[in-house]
């Protein structure tokens, strides 16, 4: 079917990375393929760009000189993973994801969790009504910032240092940012999540910080906690939170929990977002490259499929983003799923029993 006339057209960079990277985006690329034949209402101009480790080993670099420019004029960036087993983790990050996500300042990175229908929680207190959870991620500073070094080299004495850096300024958008997504949602719920006992500087700024924008949203209900607490009670109260919002380095943490516990990492998307629009932002899973199921066809979909949905939320395609994640709560419901949310299917199965809901 053509697309229809007036439709519109973003330009999407696609970067598949490492591991099974390019298997879930495949996947998405193929129901992104159905929505725009069925709807005909949008169209995606993908720019495919091998920015990889494989990459690495051939050029010694993951990104071209040029790769602002290439990135800076889409209106998404697409991506799969970065990892590889012959590879630093700390060079491949440093190398492809931390350079995007600062230099186009994509300041919030946001984590939505919820049990699906037929995901299972592994805690048998926790029931599909009780997790509905938003993490806002601040995505720039903390002990991500890059500040640090290491001294005495192999010596017996030799020292690393990590700074955690925060900005009053960098604070004060993240707060702003997930008051924002709070009082869009029905419980106008938000909790902010520091460790200001014990580190008095940077995180007691963060408390600060917080209860001054708090100031600007009277009709949000902000809550504080340290992050050793919150890991209890997001695991024994979990229907007691809804938007949370957390530094670079305890809300990855956190958001790897929330994952788990509505189900797997396997369906959790991570959109990093420049809500000024300057920038385009990144979609993507929250888990990584898998190495130790690459190439097997096996590896679930939907996290990636999820980040999609949130891309086609950004760009302004709602009904498109509302149609995939439908299809995306039938199939699972369903139980059409991969083994690490208790199925049988691979990547392909789940794949086309999505496309088949969307198509019928
Ligand atoms: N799909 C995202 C990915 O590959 N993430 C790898 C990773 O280690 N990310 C760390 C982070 O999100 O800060």
């Amino acid at each position: 079917m053509p697309i229809a006339t007036g439709s519109k057209t973003y330009k999407i960079a696609v970067i598949p990375g490492d591991g099974i990277g390019p298997e879930t985006v495949g996947a998405a690329l193929e129901v992104l393929e159905v929505l725009q034949r069925i709807l005909g209402t949008f169209k995606l101009d993908y720019e495919h760009l091998d920015w990889s480790s494989d990459r690495y080993f051939a050029q010694g670099k993951y990104l071209p000189d040029d790769w602002m420019e290439v990135l800076k004029p889409k209106d998404a960036i697409f991506f799969g993973a970065v990892g590889h087993p012959k590879v630093p983790d700390h060079i491949s990050l440093w190398e492809l994801l931390l350079p995007i996500r600062q230099r186009f300042q994509q300041y919030a990175n946001v984590r939505p969790s919820r049990m699906i229908k037929g995901v299972k929680s592994p805690l048998a207190n926790c029931k599909p009504e009780d997790l509905d959870w938003v993490i806002v991620r601040e995505n720039t500073e903390g002990e991500y910032a890059g500040q640090g070094g290491r001294t005495h080299i192999s010596q017996d004495w030799e020292i690393g240092t990590e700074l955690a850096i925060f900005s009053r300024y960098a604070i004060r958008r993240i707060f702003h940012f997930a008051f924002q997504v709070a009082e869009k949602r029905p419980r106008k719920l938000l909790t902010f999540v520091t460790k200001s006992n014990a580190q008095r500087s940077g995180m007691v700024l963060w408390d600060e910080v917080a209860y001054e924008v708090a100031k600007e949203y009277p009709h949000v209900t902000m809550d504080k906690m340290l992050v050793d607490a919150m890991t209890t009670r997001m695991v024994f109260k979990p229907a007691s939170l809804d938007t949370i919002v957390a530094t670079n380095l305890h809300a990855d943490i956190l958001s790897d929990l929330a994952a788990s516990i509505a189900g797997s990492i396997g369906i959790a998307p991570a959109s990093s977002i420049d809500p000024t629009r300057k920038y385009p932002s990144t979609f993507e899973s929250v888990h990584g490259s898998a190495p130790d199921i690459a190439g097997q066809g096996i590896a679930n979909p939907i996290a990636t499929m999820w980040a999609a949905v949130e891309m086609l939320e950004w760009i302004g395609e709602h009904d498109a983003a509302r149609i995939w994640m439908e299809a995306i709560e039938e199939v699972c419901a369903a139980g059409t799923t991969t083994p690490d949310l208790g199925g049988t299917e691979n990547t392909a199965g789940v794949t086309e029993a999505v496309k088949q809901i969307i198509e019928k």
